[in-house]
């Protein structure tokens, strides 16, 4: 089976990023059984611009689409962030509600099975098990999103009303119980994830201030259910794009996992 997968479109409303798009999928994922979307299809989390996605790759691609959302998806724009009704799960479920009405996939909400192949999906988060032992910081340094004079956007964008711990262990819970819904029905599994489920995919550089930020690349929760699971044999994610090189697979413990962090599709046979 093809796979092509791609992510970190970020799309703020130029109307070049989305003919690149359409332009990408067109000539890279003409023979793919499945397209995968490894999460931040826009800049801002408006839902307006997701649409706009969504219909490009409606047009321009007809077999499955499976997507899942990624941190910049749950942002709340300008307007929503003093709304007392909007929060980021609200935004999460509206997500998966608009990529359902154009009759694609949202692995969050269910597992996807095709032949002997099961898809499973979470748009992953952090809980600060990538903080770097080596710049020694509490884990109240980490919750503060900020280091020096840099923040991280979700302390911004992201309104949880949980912590990111609790946030994770959430979001985990439903990850396991569609993993268990169809593993008895496949031969293998592929997890689509936005954020990353093992340290050794992340690129520390003993620099502190890009390793205090790395923290925020994903958690191990994800990586050790992964691995109590022997079918799993492949991992798509994204998230990772700044300063690494994306469209690329490594080998972790015999778990094929890649780095789909590119508008550019990427094919990926399994
Ligand atoms: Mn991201």
């Amino acid at each position: 089976m093809r796979l092509c997968c791609l992510g970190d479109i970020h799309y703020y409303g130029s109307k070049k990023e989305l003919s690149f798009l359409a332009e990408g999928i067109r000539d890279e994922c003409g023979n793919a059984d499945v397209l995968v979307l490894t999460g931040d299809l826009t800049a801002d989390g408006d839902l307006g611009r997701l649409n706009e996605v969504l219909e490009v790759i409606k047009g321009v691609y007809e077999r499955p689409v499976l997507i899942v959302p990624g941190n910049h998806d749950l942002y709340l724009i300008h307007s929503e962030l003093w709304s007392h009704r909007l929060n980021s799960l609200l935004k999460l479920s509206l997500f998966n509600n608009l990529v359902e009405r154009y009759g694609f996939i949202p692995l969050m909400k269910r597992p996807y099975v095709v032949s002997d192949v099961g898809f499973v999906g979470s748009i992953g988060w952090y809980d600060y098990s990538f903080a770097p032992e080596w710049l020694n910081l509490p884990i109240d340094a980490y919750r503060e999103k900020a280091f020096g004079l840099s923040i991280w956007a979700d302390r911004e964008f992201v309104k949880l009303p949980m912590g990111d711990e609790e946030f994770t262990l959430m979001l985990l819970e439903k990850f396991e119980d569609n993993i268990r819904k169809i593993y008895n029905k496949v031969s293998k599994v592929v997890v689509v994830l936005h954020h990353l489920p093992f340290k050794e995919l992340v690129v520390y550089k003993l620099r502190p201030e890009w390793d205090y930020f790395s923290t925020f690349m994903g958690s191990e929760a994800f990586g050790q259910v992964i691995r109590k699971y022997s079918k799993i044999k492949l991992v798509l994610h994204g998230h990772q794009h700044d300063g690494v090189e994306t469209m690329r697979c490594k080998d972790v413990d015999g778990v094929k996992c890649c780095n789909c962090a590119s508008p550019i599709p990427m094919t990926v046979k399994v």
